[in-house]
């Protein structure tokens, strides 16, 4: 049985059980992180020094990087769907998802802890003013791609929609004012229908 350490909340181990669910893979997962910890016990951190979730475990095998989990469980069990035989198309689909993580995970981070995780009274303002313009000129990127594509993979749903959705969902769905991306907008109403993002992602934000 694979196991998926980490919280169900976190955008990161969000995208390890989307991919996951769609392709029906059996798993299970176990809660560490946030009001869990254990991040930091002997026994999570030789699995994963860096104190971070997700962490895949498949029997003596361990893996963290949410990215790369991604890419081996699409490798490994998604080759007919989720996984782009054509060196071309999965360079380009790793091409997003490369820059996910260095590029819009940060502010998206940033954002989280100054906005959703402060208490209203508490809030810096600055910051959260700093990482919201960061955001909406990464995802005018997105937006401006997915005005001739229908997904950021490309013409088919794939990993770089599993790596991106988790952290434009958190940006989407909190009460802030935003900027209108109509291609953006309608790639995740397209995504909307898709029954593993509605079990997976689409959960309260905390
Ligand atoms: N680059 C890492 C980042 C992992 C990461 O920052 N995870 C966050 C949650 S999204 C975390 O572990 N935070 C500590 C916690 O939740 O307690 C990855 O993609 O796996």
């Amino acid at each position: 049985m694979l196991t998926i350490w980490g919280l169900k909340n976190s955008a990161n181990v969000k995208k390890v059980l989307w991919c996951l669910e769609e392709l029906n893979v059996p798993y299970q997962q176990i809660d560490v992180g946030g009001k869990f910890g254990k991040l930091n016990d002997a026994e999570y951190l030789k699995m994963n020094p860096n104190a971070v979730i997700p962490c895949l475990q498949e029997d003596d095998f361990i893996l963290w990087e949410s990215n790369a989990i991604v890419r081996y469980v699409a490798a490994k069990y998604g080759q007919d769907t989720l996984y782009p035989a054509s060196l071309q198309e999965r360079a380009s689909v790793e091409k997003w998802m490369d820059w996910g993580i260095c590029n819009l995970f940060p502010p998206i981070k940033q954002f989280m802890i100054s906005f959703i995780r402060t208490p209203a009274g508490q809030r810096d303002h600055n910051i959260i003013s700093q990482s919201l313009a960061e955001i909406e000129k990464l995802l005018k990127i997105v937006d401006d791609t997915l005005s001739h594509q229908t997904y950021l993979s490309g013409t088919k749903f794939g990993m770089a929609d599993i790596a991106l959705a988790p952290l434009v969902y958190l940006w989407l769905n909190v009460e802030i004012e935003r900027p209108s991306f109509p291609n953006l907008e309608r790639w995740y109403q397209l995504l909307t229908a898709r029954p593993a993002f509605q079990k997976i992602v689409m959960i309260e934000i905390s």
